[in-house]
């Protein structure tokens, strides 16, 4: 019996561990576009590419492979198919543009703040089937759901979370459609016994809910004020998101109570990269949300604070849209815009037809410790420098995070 691991990154990794452990008399085969990969174990062979699998038993895709690219082999499964089969303990997915990864954490710690034992994964960074031996019946697991993780799932989740959703990884989905065809997998399979919290004021969140059978929640709804100061994430979008979290928390423990949540919001003090205060320097305080890879993220965190505002923007491309993103800016306080990376001019070309009024630098692919300067020399006291770029961050750095740090170190330095 041959097994092939499709991809291997974090995920096709664990899958390569869990598989063999589960079936081990099978043959493995590791397949991957990339011409070679590190950390092959003995007696397991490596394929470059996706040709000729049709002898395959089952074919474990890794998130970002298009299920299309590997169509006409054996049996397509994955990482999330086989934990949502196989998991003993009722799960809350999370899926949704952005706020996924702040919602997941907020759910989970106001269930643990009820004394409840809760497993926080997927798309967050821990990948699922590691930590399946671990979980007991009466735990319950989050898990941080992406369109890739969702793209060919066969059952929903007890609790399905959408958040605000916008277009997004439009070059490996085919199209918006597509992107959106995934997403509403999370409710798909779902029954009238399970429970679907959307977001009342996103038409694509709302049009998932419109056609599900399960008992529907929305969200935002006016909290009091004691709960918002619990809240410890700038910004309105968290305030949206600790609605959704509770929400998810509730249905599953009903008698959940204020102080329940009040201390699991205020536990939580953010993930890293995701509009997070580094340091203040000469009266400038600097934040860091290099996780912000749409123009809506930049937006939200444009729109998380009253101070006059530095932004640092540009990366890769994602097929994004920039026109709504320099209406934004057009009507901010604004000190400049510092534009950065592969798509600066197509980012530049939107600014100047919202014709923006505040200083656009145009730096094109500079190192961070320059565009940190750059930033440092337009602000001035009271100003917020605000790396949110807006877009991918494969065009200089490894990931959003490594993007994240580099610009950590460079406001260090300052
Ligand atoms: N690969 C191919 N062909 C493809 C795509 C990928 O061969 O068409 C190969 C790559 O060469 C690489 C491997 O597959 O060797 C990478 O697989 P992957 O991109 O699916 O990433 P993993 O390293 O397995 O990590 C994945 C998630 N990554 C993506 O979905 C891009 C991680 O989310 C997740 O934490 C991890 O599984 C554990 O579940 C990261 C992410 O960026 C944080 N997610 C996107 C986002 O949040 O925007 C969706």
């Amino acid at each position: 019996m041959k097994i092939v691991i499709a991809g291997y990154g974090v995920e096709g990794q664990s899958n390569l561990r869990y598989f063999q452990k589960k079936f081990p008399s099978a043959s493995f085969l590791v397949t991957d576009e990339r011409e070679s990969v590190d950390n092959l174990p003995d007696g397991v062979s490596f394929q470059a590419g996706f040709a000729g699998l049709a002898d395959a038993y089952l074919i474990i895709r890794s998130p970002s492979i298009s299920p299309e690219k590997i169509k006409n082999s054996g049996q397509i499964w994955s990482a999330t198919n086989e934990f949502f089969a196989e998991c003993p303990a009722v799960i809350i997915g999370v899926t949704g543009t952005k706020g996924k990864g702040t919602t997941c954490s907020l759910a989970a710690s106001i269930l643990r703040a009820a004394g409840k034992t809760v497993h926080l994964v997927g798309n967050i960074g821990v990948p699922a089937l590691d930590i399946l031996p671990e979980i007991e019946e009466n735990d319950i697991v989050v898990y941080e759901l992406s369109s890739f993780q969702l793209w060919d799932l066969e059952k929903s989740p007890h609790v399905a979370v959408v958040l605000m959703i916008e277009p997004d990884h439009l070059n490996v989905h085919a199209d918006f459609d597509d992107y959106l065809a995934a997403k509403s997998n999370i409710a798909r399979f779902q029954t009238s016994d399970d429970y679907l919290i959307y977001n009342s004021k996103n038409e694509f969140s709302s049009s998932i809910a419109s056609v599900s059978s399960s008992q529907k929640k929305e969200y935002p709804f006016a909290l009091s004020s004691d709960i918002i100061s619990a809240i410890r994430l700038p910004g309105k979008h968290n305030i949206d998101n600790a609605c959704a979290a509770i929400l998810a928390a509730r249905a599953i423990v009903p008698s959940l109570s204020d102080d329940n949540i009040k201390a699991g919001l205020s536990n939580f003090t953010g993930l890293p990269h995701r509009l997070k205060f580094v340091a203040e320097k000469n009266g400038v305080k600097y934040y860091d949300d290099s996780i912000s890879t749409t123009p809506g993220s930049a937006v939200a965190a444009l729109r998380a604070f009253a101070e006059p505002k530095v932004l640092i923007l540009g990366g890769s491309d994602k097929g994004a849209d920039y026109r709504e993103l320099a209406s934004e800016i057009a009507a901010q306080q604004m000190r400049a815009v510092i534009i950065n990376g592969e798509n600066a001019s197509e980012i530049a070309k939107s600014l100047n037809e919202e014709k923006v009024s505040c200083r656009v630098v145009c730096l094109k692919m500079a190192m961070m410790s320059e565009v940190v300067e750059a930033a440092k020399s337009q602000a001035q006291s009271g100003d917020m420098v605000i790396l949110s770029p807006a877009a991918a961050s494969f065009d200089m750095f490894k990931s959003y995070n490594d993007r994240g740090e580099q610009f950590v170190a460079a406001v260090e330095k300052l």
